[in-house]
């Protein structure tokens, strides 16, 4: 007979137990030395696209993935529009950021490629208040990202999210993004915790703005600034181009999003505060009056009409050295 099994019942117990014991402690010590393998892998891995991205493989900086928060945050700012801002002086201000609008962190790897697409005509002082705003606050944030400007051509009606798709399509022929934020121009966030960044749904990251008291206007708004990500983005086709002057065209992109069963992410409405640029209403940017019918076919006309539908002529692309601006002829409605 074997000696463990002449001994008394309760060391037999304690014997079977250190047993168990010890399995245990190897299996989870074999786990934890492969999971460490798998993140040294990784790591590697963004290292040599690092030094792809700068274009010098001889020099493989020692970087590290940028922290998920990043230490340069300050919260909350002040944001005034009385104050003259000067491009020129925006630039000094900003030596970090590259012609065209564009800026990689220098002592870690960004956790996120973003660009972000503003779609635009004639609102070129609120430009100057955005990028004397955002840049420092993107690169507080730590994030590889690129301004876009889109500029639509012409004095015909316009097209909020028509200019999205072509930012989202210009965006990429520039770099790899992967994750695209939508903002308007005279939107200024004043807490630098809300992150310019795409997150597991699709997020509303212009929560709280002065214009509407600092509050949700409505429970399924989605409009001023927003993230998807390049996936999340293909997943819904996209936005509409078939909305023509104001209004109808951020609850088609919202009733796309639900149609796919994703659902919205949202920061506080501490952090999500805003300050929207006062101004009248533009030239060719009417009410919409079709937007209420459009919006209740979204589901079925989503799926041809988006960025499989997309079609325009870029006229011109500017590579500033605060952002890049594309001006586009993206066509006239159809009567
Ligand atoms: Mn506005």
């Amino acid at each position: 007979m074997l000696p463990v099994v002449s001994l008394p019942k309760a060391c037999r117990l304690l014997v079977l137990f250190y047993t168990v014991h010890l399995v245990l402690i190897l299996v989870y010590y074999y786990l934890a030395v492969r999971k460490m393998d798998i993140f040294q892998y990784y790591t590697k891995k963004q290292q040599r696209q690092h030094s792809w991205i700068n274009g010098n493989t001889s020099m493989v900086a020692e970087l590290y993935e940028c922290p998920e928060t990043s230490p340069l945050l300050v919260g909350s700012m002040n944001v005034e529009f009385s104050k003259h801002v000067d491009l020129e002086q925006i630039k000094k201000d900003n030596p970090a950021v590259r012609v065209g609008g564009r800026h990689t962190p220098e002592d870690c790897l960004a956790l996120q490629k973003v660009a972000v697409i503003i779609p635009f005509r004639n609102r070129d002082v609120h430009l100057k208040y955005w990028l004397y705003y955002l840049h420092p606050i993107l690169q507080r944030q730590q994030l590889d990202y690129g301004v876009y400007v889109i500029n639509q051509d012409g004095e015909e009606t316009f097209n909020r999210a028509k200019l999205m798709n072509v930012g989202f399509a210009e965006a990429l022929k520039d770099y790899d993004y992967d994750c695209f934020v939508f903002s308007d121009v005279d939107l200024i966030p004043m807490d630098d915790r809300n992150i310019y960044k795409c997150y597991l749904q699709p997020r509303h990251i212009a929560v709280s703005t002065d214009k509407f008291g600092f509050k949700l206007p409505y429970k399924q708004s989605f409009g001023g600034v927003i993230a998807l990500s390049k996936d999340q983005f293909q997943e819904i086709n996209g936005f509409s181009n078939n909305y023509w002057g104001w209004g109808g065209e951020d609850d088609d992109i919202y009733k796309r999003i639900i149609s796919r069963h994703m659902s919205l992410s949202r920061p506080d409405a501490i952090i999500g505060k805003y300050r929207m640029i006062r101004h009248n209403r533009d030239v060719k940017n009417e009410p919409n009056p079709q937007r209420f019918v459009k919006n209740v076919r979204t589901k079925w006309m989503m799926n041809s009409d988006g960025i499989n539908s997309l079609s325009y002529k870029v006229v011109k692309i500017q590579k500033f050295p605060l952002y890049t601006k594309i001006t586009v002829n993206i066509g006239l409605p159809k009567t």
